[in-house]
């Protein structure tokens, strides 16, 4: 044993080995950090080897640039400095992250005063007595040095060997981040969570990735001038829809409930899956409702989304300007750039509260710092909601029958009139996972593809979900004073599976096409008004970038003093130009332009020699809507808003919003209003609605289909075999 300490003596007091220790200590507090404050929610072996390997490469890079240095003093000083240095940032994290579950980024040290905050004041109250831990290593060198255990190395490490380690270091790093990125492509393009980039590259890569993420919009950002609002007035101006005096305002003071439907397209409404000679419905709820004559239903909406998929339909949904050309805008500026996103105009004009409820972690495409831009009041993401096991969620949080009914107990306390969003998961690629024990049953689809195949049973799943929340509402009377709005974000199934899902659509998939592609780039949007009784499926060409101007004129609120690029869908003076999110495709009535080909949208026929006027369409399509995209692209890269002083909005001060005891904060303001309070809860005499909420399961709701096969008798008694788990599945 003595013999061992000697030579770890010796070994420290060699500079390389002060080095190596150095990055080892480094290693284990990160890994610490990992596995006792963070929560990385990490899946499967891979995630856990990327994640126990990835502090070494960057630590070994920064802490190995001291062997560069000859003076034995400086060096010393030098390796000291880097390792402290690294640990701060460490540590600095861990402190925050127990108050904002989140990882420090350059934007919020440079933009707010929550790093501040955060590791001010609050820092001392949120240091633990085992946080001690973390600087055992500080003490152990203390005392070995005061004892003259370790030596200062007087030769100074050449150059070469310097060279090499950092090579070395570099070398380490691309390996980690070959890796990462094969177990999530696109990681640093598309920039999913902060999580998600430390958990694959450690807290070290983040900071550098955040730094340059904040350099590159500041750039952007610098260069914009308040003038730069002038051709944006003038084109918003001159592009502002007026309302259609039939619907303006005829959902005045409601409740507005979205409802984001994800991965869902528009062909499935109305499709019936054909399994063994069965004919299935696989949105039976959904398809009532496209068809009420309560609901305003459009046939031809389009999402706009490009690489920011949901976070992007967010964005256009809750501010009607595009995401980005690249990345997430909700990532790259959502939590600073000034924004006039929903749930603000709702409450500076209206005195609406407003509330996100979502079964991910918050931090998932920054929404918990865009939603604070966006004048969210509550955020309940899932560390509000039961906790995730593997029954009840997968990789992208809780299942929607949970998420809605672990909802109800913090709806019930918001005041009305409310904005509030409601972002299911479940729906979600790869569609195998999510669904589970009684869940199981809605039939597969049959074709090469997996993904395609339980794409059905998921949509299922979500319109039960779905119509288990409408039950609710019901219940409760909110309905009647509420207008819900249902949404498709994106595709669910991607393009390059389109041909294997062209037999299930009467298509051949050998004849399948960019026009095919662009068609299914429709998704579903709904606006349910319940006592409305003139709802009609509408066929105007539309995209998610008209919804928030339609749904304020739905409201009765003007929308044209607001920067937004889209236009009311209900409005006489609607243009059906609608862009995709890629620079050059768009879709009108008449023509689509997709993956660089012309089609006739009507009968998909490809246009390939245009005549004069074929050719002079096609362009003003295009130019209309390139300045669309242009227009949006110059508010988002420019932060414009900051200058725009036409829509009367107070700027938000994302300070004084917290999106960590937000029951608490119900409550304080429900007991403050007393008797005036118009939460769902005050209403119903001060007694909680969550039993209200029953969301039966596919087994339940499906007995027949679960009867022994040996069973000759056709009847079905719910009793036995919904709650029987002994009886085998036909499957
Ligand atoms: C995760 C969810 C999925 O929180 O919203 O986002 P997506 O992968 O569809 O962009
Ligand atoms: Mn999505």
């Amino acid at each position: 044993m003595n013999t061992f300490f000697k030579n770890l003596n010796r070994f420290v007091s060699t500079r390389f080995g002060l080095v190596l220790t150095l990055v080892f200590l480094i290693w284990f507090k990160t890994l610490l950090a990992y596995f006792f404050v963070f929560d990385l929610d990490l899946g499967g072996v891979y995630q856990h080897v990327l994640a126990f390997i990835n502090p070494v490469a960057t630590s070994l890079f920064f802490i190995g640039l001291a062997l560069y240095i000859k003076n034995t003093k400086a060096f010393y000083i030098t390796s000291w400095l880097l390792y402290i240095l690294v640990f701060a940032w460490l540590f600095s994290n861990v402190i925050y992250y127990r108050e904002f579950s989140d990882f420090i980024t350059v934007n919020t040290m440079l933009a707010s005063s929550s790093v501040s905050a955060g590791l001010g004041e609050a820092a001392l109250k949120l240091f633990r007595f085992i946080d001690l831990v973390f600087f055992f290593d500080f003490f152990l060198f203390g005392y070995l040095m005061f004892k003259k255990k370790i030596s200062f190395d007087q030769r100074p490490f050449d150059k070469r060997s310097s060279f090499a380690v950092t090579a070395l270091s570099v070398m380490m790093f691309s390996v980690n981040l070959f890796l990462a990125e094969i177990d999530r492509p696109e990681l640093l393009s598309r920039g999913f969570s902060n999580t998600y980039i430390v958990r694959a590259l450690g807290p070290n890569a983040f900071l550098v990735y955040s730094a340059n993420q904040t350099y590159s919009a500041s750039q952007d950002r610098a260069g914009a001038t308040e003038e730069d609002l002038i051709p944006v007035e003038a084109y918003v101006s001159e592009n502002y829809a007026k309302p259609n005096s039939e619907y303006y305002g005829i959902a005045k003071g409601r409740n507005v409930i979205y409802m984001h439907l994800e991965s869902f397209q528009q062909f499935l409404i109305d499709y019936r899956l054909e399994s063994d000679g069965q004919s299935y419905e696989v949105t039976p709820f959904l398809n009532s409702l496209y068809h009420s004559n309560e609901t305003l239903a459009f046939s031809n909406f389009f999402n706009q989304v490009k690489a920011g998929k949901t976070s992007d339909s967010e964005t256009l949904l809750d501010t009607g300007l595009f995401g980005l050309s690249q990345g997430s805008f909700m990532v790259t500026y959502g939590g600073t750039n000034t924004q006039a996103a929903a749930p603000n105009i709702l409450s500076q004009l209206e005195g609406y509260s407003s509330a996100v409820f979502h079964g991910n972690a918050g931090s998932f495409w920054n929404r918990n710092q865009t939603y604070k831009q966006w004048g969210y009041d509550y955020f309940f993401d899932a560390s509000y909601f039961s906790k995730q096991t593997e029954e009840n969620s997968f990789q992208y949080g809780l299942n929607d029958k949970i998420m809605f009914k672990d909802s109800i107990e913090y709806l019930e306390h918001l005041q009305q009139p409310f904005y509030t969003k409601f972002i299911t998961v479940s729906n979600h690629y790869p569609y195998t996972t999510s669904l589970v024990g009684d869940e199981v049953g809605f039939p597969l689809a049959k074709t090469e593809d997996e993904t395609i195949n339980g794409y059905f049973a998921t949509a299922n799943y979500l319109d039960s979900a779905v119509k288990a929340f409408f039950d609710y509402l019901k219940a409760t009377g909110v309905y009647e004073n509420s207008i819900i709005v249902l949404y498709g974000d994106h595709y669910g199934i991607s393009n390059s599976r389109n041909p294997d899902l062209a037999p299930l659509l009467g298509k051949n998939s050998e004849t399948w096409s960019g026009y095919d592609n662009a068609m299914l780039q429709r998704v579903p949007y709904m606006v349910v008004i319940p006592g409305m009784t003139k709802g009609k499926i509408i066929d105007t060409y539309s995209g998610q970038v008209d919804a928030l101007p339609t749904l304020l004129h739905l409201l009765g609120i003007d929308s044209s003093k607001y920067l937004q690029v889209g236009q009311d869908i209900l409005s006489p003076d609607h243009n059906q130009v609608v862009a995709l999110r890629t620079s050059g495709y768009f879709i009108t009535p008449t023509y689509t332009s997709y993956g660089g080909r012309n089609y006739y949208t009507e009968t998909g026929e490809e246009i390939t020699v245009p005549d004069e006027s074929t050719t002079a369409a096609l362009q003003l399509a295009r130019d209309t809507a390139a300045l669309q995209l242009k227009i949006s692209d110059a508010i988002q890269t420019g932060d414009l808003l900051r200058f725009y002083k036409g829509s009367g909005l107070k700027k938000i001060d994302i300070s004084e919003i917290s999106y960590l005891n937000s029951l608490k904060q119900e409550l304080a303001r429900e007991k403050e209003l007393g008797d005036a309070s118009t939460s769902i809860y005050t209403k119903n005499g001060n007694k909680s609605t969550v039993d209200l909420f029953n969301s039966p399961s596919y087994r339940a709701l499906h007995p027949e289909q679960f009867e022994p096969q040996t069973t000759t008798s056709t009847s079905s008694s719910e009793e036995t075999t919904a709650s029987s788990t002994t009886v085998p599945t036909t499957e």
